[in-house]
Order: C-alpha cells, then sequence, then structure tokens
C-alpha cells in the first residue's frame, strides 16, 4: 500500500508540499494540472515541474486526479474523437513523467455534488453533507451558487466557473441520453485509450458517482457493484481498473465496501483507493465524517482488512476531511483533518499486517 496525500498545486491549495511530506507515513502527492482547459492536452514540461516540485520536496508524484473527459466524449457528440485523440496524448506525456494511475470520472455534467459544503457537527468542526431534502427543491444552477458561496473562496473540482456557465446548454445535450448511452459512449473511449494505457502501462481509474444515484434526471453508471463489474468487462484490459472510493460508494448503505473491495481487489482491478468514512443520516442523506470507524456509518477496519486480504499494494489516500482547528481550507481538502485520516490508515494497516504475521 502507497499512501498518498491529493495536493492541488501552489496556486490552488493552501496546504504545502513541506507540509504534506511531514505526514507519516505520506510518500507522494495525487496531482493534477489545473490550467489546462478539459479536452486539452496536458503539455509534458508542465507535468514535468509538477513533478520536479514533488520530488524537491521529497514526495512522488505516480497519480493523476483527474484527467477531466470532455463533455462531447460522454455525449458521444460527433467532435469526440478529436478530443479523445487529446487524451491519448495526455496519457503519453504523463506515462513519459512516471504517472503510473490516472483517477477519471464519467459523471455527465457535475462531478460530486454535496448541498452542504460546511454543515456544523457537534464536536465544532464542519464537514460537507447532501441531503436529498435541499437537493430536490433546488435547480442545479442555484445548488451551484449556494454550494459556490461557503467554498471557502477555492473553486471546486467540477465546480469550474467555465462549466457552470455552460451549464443550461450541457444539461439539454443530456435529455437524449440514458444510461445504455452513456456506457455505450464509455466503452468507446475505453476501446480507444486501452492500447496507449496498455504501451505505457498507465492504468486508468474511473472513480465511482457521488453521491451514487442519478441526479436531476442524469444518467449514473457507476453506483454499485454491478455497475464496476460491466465497466471492467466493458474492456478487458489490465489497465482498465477502479478507483475504490468508500465514501462515494459508500453513502449508499446498499454498497458493502469491503465485500466490494475483496470482489475487485481479488481481481487485481483496484489501482487507487479512496479511504473515507460517511454518516448516513436518512434516505440518499449523509454527511461527511472523520476517518475513525465510530464517527460514521462504515467500519474502516473492516475495509482496510478487506485490501490486505486482497494482497493491495497500490495507490491510497485518505479522502475528504471535516475542517478542524479554525483551518480555512478548500472544503473536504484541509491539512488538519486528512493527516489525521491518513495517520489512522496507517495504524489500522500496521495492525493488521502484524496481527496477520503472528498468525503465520
Ligand atoms: C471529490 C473527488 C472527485 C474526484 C473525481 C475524479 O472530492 O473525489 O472530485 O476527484 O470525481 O474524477
Amino acid at each position: 500500500m502507497k499512501m498518498t496525500f491529493r495536493w492541488f498545486g501552489e496556486k490552488d491549495d493552501s496546504v504545502t508540499l513541506s507540509q504534506i511530506r511531514q505526514i507519516p507515513g505520506v510518500s507522494g502527492i495525487v496531482g493534477a494540472l489545473y490550467d489546462v482547459p478539459v479536452g486539452g492536452v496536458w503539455p509534458l514540461d508542465e507535468i514535468l515541474a509538477l513533478k520536479k516540485q514533488a520530488n524537491d520536496a521529497g514526495l512522488s508524484f505516480e497519480v493523476v486526479e483527474s484527467v477531466n473527459v470532455h463533455e462531447d466524449i460522454k455525449l458521444g457528440a460527433p467532435t469526440r474523437d478529436r478530443y479523445i485523440e487529446n487524451y491519448r496524448r495526455c496519457i503519453r506525456n504523463l506515462a513519459k513523467a512516471g504517472v503510473k494511475v490516472i483517477c477519471y470520472n464519467f459523471m455527465p455534467v457535475f462531478d460530486w455534488l454535496r448541498s452542504d459544503l460546511a454543515m456544523p457537527l457537534p464536536d465544532g468542526s464542519t464537514a460537507m453533507a447532501y441531503s436529498n431534502e435541499t437537493v430536490k427543491k433546488l435547480t442545479p444552477a442555484k445548488l451551484a451558487e449556494q454550494v459556490a458561496d461557503t467554498s471557502n473562496g477555492f473553486v471546486l473540482p467540477g465546480w469550474e466557473p467555465d462549466r457552470l456557465a455552460e451549464l443550461r446548454g450541457v444539461l439539454e445535450q443530456y435529455q437524449n441520453i440514458d444510461r445504455e448511452k452513456l456506457a455505450e459512449n464509455l466503452r468507446y473511449f475505453l476501446e480507444a485509450i486501452m492500447p496507449v494505457c496498455e504501451e505505457t502501462g498507465v492504468k486508468m481509474a474511473i472513480h465511482p458517482d457521488d453521491p451514487p444515484w442519478p441526479l436531476f434526471g442524469l444518467p449514473r453508471i457507476v453506483c454499485n457493484g454491478e455497475d464496476l463489474e460491466a465497466i471492467v468487462d466493458m474492456v478487458d484490459s489490465p489497465c482498465n481498473c477502479l478507483t475504490l472510493c468508500s465514501g462515494s460508494l459508500g453513502s449508499n448503505p446498499e454498497n458493502d465496501i469491503p465485500a466490494l473491495v475483496r470482489r475487485f481487489g481479488a481481481r487485481k482491478k483496484i489501482a487507487f483507493a479512496h479511504v473515507r468514512n460517511v454518516k448516513f443520516c436518512g434516505e440518499r442523506s449523509f454527511h461527511e465524517s472523520a476517518h475513525l470507524s465510530s464517527c460514521g456509518s462504515l467500519d474502516l477496519y473492516e475495509i482496510m482488512k478487506a485490501y490486505y486480504d486482497v494482497g493491495f499494494d497500490g495507490y491510497v489516500r485518505p479522502d475528504h476531511g471535516r475542517m478542524i482547528w479554525g483551518e480555512k481550507a478548500r472544503p473536504g481538502y484541509g491539512l488538519y483533518d486528512r493527516a489525521l485520516g491518513a495517520a489512522y490508515l496507517n495504524g489500522l494497516w500496521e495492525a493488521i499486517c502484524k496481527e496477520e504475521a503472528g498468525r503465520r
């Protein structure tokens, strides 16, 4: 298991590389180029510059989150081949810089969605939350506005102004796209990029839909075990892999995360593990919590045990944290609570390894 930490770059993150370097057990960053518009080719020199920054700070840079997929690819628009060709060039450039895993998602229009970015918890911290009642009452534009107002001044991934400006038009384009069509478009994309992945050794790791249910009438195809199975079977390649995000999938209580880790881990399909906790608070409603099992609804010991049992040796990162100790950071991506999360996951891992070694 290789413990990593997401970093949004010097311009866009309140957390510094030297702070990340001091979190025990963290060996690398998960990064991206945020200035390249979706659909563009990531220039090799900029990728190498990011790698150098990380390496100079004593950290590796082997995981990218995300190379976002242009909406025309998801829509299956006639222009998609051009964007797919750009994606293939991105993969090649990233491979040249030593990147091993690319996390991406195939969510129409929105990336992850919350109705509240700073819900107060009883201990005085705040966490991101999703209430079905609130989301049902608001239009996508209104929700986006409300969410932007509480983002501590950061632009959230997936909520970039250029993306929101085109919201209405894009939503309309999806009117004729159902689950089957969207899945077909994913297959087309994967078939086109897998040869480049195999040639360069880069693994593509699709991120689940967050939350894992349809929103605003838009189709969602990465919501549960059945969906994940369909995707890994869609194109048979060792590079067609998953980002198994415990918090995204886990916000539906029907998704048994340790069982999913065992099922896909046994097939060596998990290239990247996002490990965090959520607390259920009603039908399709939840808030994020500290990573500790007793703080949320997921059993993080069982999740880590499942990773151990399948011999997981890929990349892992703590995921969204609460805002604690007065920190003002990108919602979900402050330093403190994620660092606590990393320390906790490392602790679980050490205990599991020693317990199992003692048994042998
Ligand atoms: C939220 C993240 C997502 C994730 C993308 C991957 O914080 O988990 O934004 O990075 O969906 O493409």
